[in-house]
């Protein structure tokens, strides 16, 4: 299925462009030509000090978003992949001008100026994570009144250039607020301003994933957290991921729970074999004195004759925050593991992995059909354009029926049966997320992509089944319209991948 569905709109729009046309809807299909190329792009946003920028340093395995008070942290930050690195400032007025990265490697703090007259920043790296991705950081709204019930859209916590930069999107990444103790009804209001923003932005639960950050200040991971990583990490920020699943049903794809700090300071390479020595003084230290030591920033900062020197202490505490120290100390300093292994297991603790899981299966998998998606409707309502003529608006239709579209098709049954638009039997539910989320006939027909036994024959009776059981729901008088138009959407993918795997390979 690679790049099948651009493939088919790219074609759609060359059609236009070969026959006379206005000249604004002529430019206009030239720029959605254009876009077909470009990579996926990923906003991350959230409320201010949501733990965005970490985040975003954590996706890409280098420390290069700032996270001080800088006028930095207030700019709209581009991320992309290219091979000579630049840092470029573009301003309200038009202008343009570069900066050179700090010499850690972090953004420049000073952007050359102010911050409002910054429009966005445009960070070009040779980074292998970028490669297909371009990453949007975000800043954040801080008024975040104690009457949300008044505004519910600041619960979000997104200022206008955050909400421009979601209409230029693909997918987003929303770091969510911790309502802990709240009641239900604030969450809900939080799903509903999230609905409305991402909806505004063309945005649907498959292209939204809700971020539970900071996972480690829910609870400090020290009661479960097994040494191999396996086993629940913060099991109270599981359950209220599970709180915040529920109540997003429908408008976020998923709910993940992640310690972005942790996750950082493990894959920018920040563990250094100095700062695991540290960790070790301290892990020898007697269990009051090291107990008293962790109950506060302060004391672990400046408490006087601690083996560990005051300025190691403040960086332990930079990279670690008090809760990862706390975590680290039950778990990961006891051995006699180096900086490399010690960052596994912090990585393995800090939940990055499912983020980065979540993101492949979501969006990036999905990239092809995304893009075709924008791009065809943005194709579509060129050909309602003043002047467009009448016949690009066919070009649209037959783009959109084409085979080449199929995963459009089940995309958009998905999205309806997640905001419980359509009623599906749970087995159904189950074939429908696999066959939209799967990116290869294994996965898709719900088979373990290891299994030896998933050889074609076995894919291709897996398919006949499922094709039967939608055809069944599709005749079933129960079954009411809109969810038989649906049957049929899926009916039709399995017995494609049916006819595929029957015949010769
Ligand atoms: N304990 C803990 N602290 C975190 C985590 N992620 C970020 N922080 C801290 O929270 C503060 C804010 O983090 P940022 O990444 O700058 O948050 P942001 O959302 O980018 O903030 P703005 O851009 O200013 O809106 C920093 O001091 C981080 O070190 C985390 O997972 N755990
Ligand atoms: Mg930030």
């Amino acid at each position: 299925m690679p790049a099948a569905a651009t493939r088919r709109v790219a074609a759609a729009c060359d059609e236009v462009l070969t026959r006379p046309v206005p000249g604004a809807v002529r430019e206009g299909v030239l720029r959605v030509r254009r876009e077909l190329e470009r990579p996926l792009r990923l906003a991350v946003v959230g409320r201010v000090k949501a733990g965005k920028s970490t985040l975003v340093n954590a996706l890409l395995g280098q420390r290069v978003a700032r996270v001080d008070a800088s006028e930095c942290t207030r700019a709209v930050t581009w991320f992309s992949y290219g091979h000579q690195e630049k840092v470029v400032v573009h301003a309200r007025n038009g202008r343009s001008w570069t900066r050179a990265f700090e010499a850690d490697g972090y953004l420049p703090a000073d952007l050359g100026a102010a911050p409002e007259d910054i429009a966005s920043v445009e960070v070009v790296l040779c980074n292998e994570a970028l490669a297909g991705t371009t990453v949007i950081d975000t800043p954040g709204l801080d008024s975040l009144t104690a009457d949300a019930g008044a505004r519910t859209e600041e619960l979000l916590g997104l200022d206008g250039d955050s909400q421009r930069a979601l209409q230029a999107a693909d997918a987003v990444l929303f770091l969510v607020p911790q309502l802990t103790r709240s009641d239900d009804q604030r969450l809900r209001a939080l799903a509903a301003a999230m609905s409305r923003t991402a909806g505004a932005s063309g945005f649907s639960p498959a292209t939204v994933l809700a971020v539970l950050s900071r996972a480690d200040t829910i609870d400090d991971g020290t009661a479960t957290a097994t040494l191999d990583g396996s086993g629940d990490t913060w099991p109270a920020a599981t359950v209220l991921a599970a709180r915040y699943a529920e109540q997003l049903q429908g408008v976020a794809g998923g709910v993940v729970p992640v310690a972005g700090l942790l996750a950082e300071a493990a894959d920018a390479s920040l563990i250094t074999d100095a700062v695991v020595d540290d960790l070790r003084r301290l892990a020898a230290m007697p269990e009051d004195d090291r107990e008293l030591l962790l109950l506060s920033a302060n004391l672990f900062a400046s408490t006087p004759d601690v083996g560990v020197p005051e300025a190691n202490r403040a960086r332990l505490l930079g990279l670690l925050g008090l809760p990862g120290l706390r975590l680290c100390l039950a778990h990961l300093a006891d051995g006699h593991e180096g900086a490399e292994a010690v960052s596994k297991r912090l990585r393995a603790l800090s939940g990055i992995e499912a983020v980065h899981d979540a993101i492949r299966r979501l969006f990036t998998a999905q990239a092809d059909a995304i893009g075709a998606h924008r791009a065809l409707v943005a194709l579509e309502s060129l050909s309602f354009a003043p002047g467009a003529p009448a016949w690009m608006r066919d070009v649209v239709e037959e783009a959109r029926e084409d085979p080449a579209l199929q995963g459009l098709r089940e995309r958009d049954v998905l999205v309806r049966w997640t905001r419980g638009e359509l009623l599906l039997p749970p087995e159904l539910a189950a074939d429908l997320q696999a066959l939209a989320h799967g990116a290869d006939d294994a996965t898709r027909l719900g088979g373990d992509p290891r299994d030896p036994a998933a050889d074609r024959e076995a894919l291709g009776r897996r398919a006949l089944a499922a094709a039967t059981r939608w055809l069944r729901f599709a005749n079933d008088p129960r079954t009411d319209l809109p969810a038989r138009r649906a049957a049929e959407v899926v009916r039709d993918s399995y017995t494609a991948a049916w006819e595929r795997l029957a015949g010769p390979a």
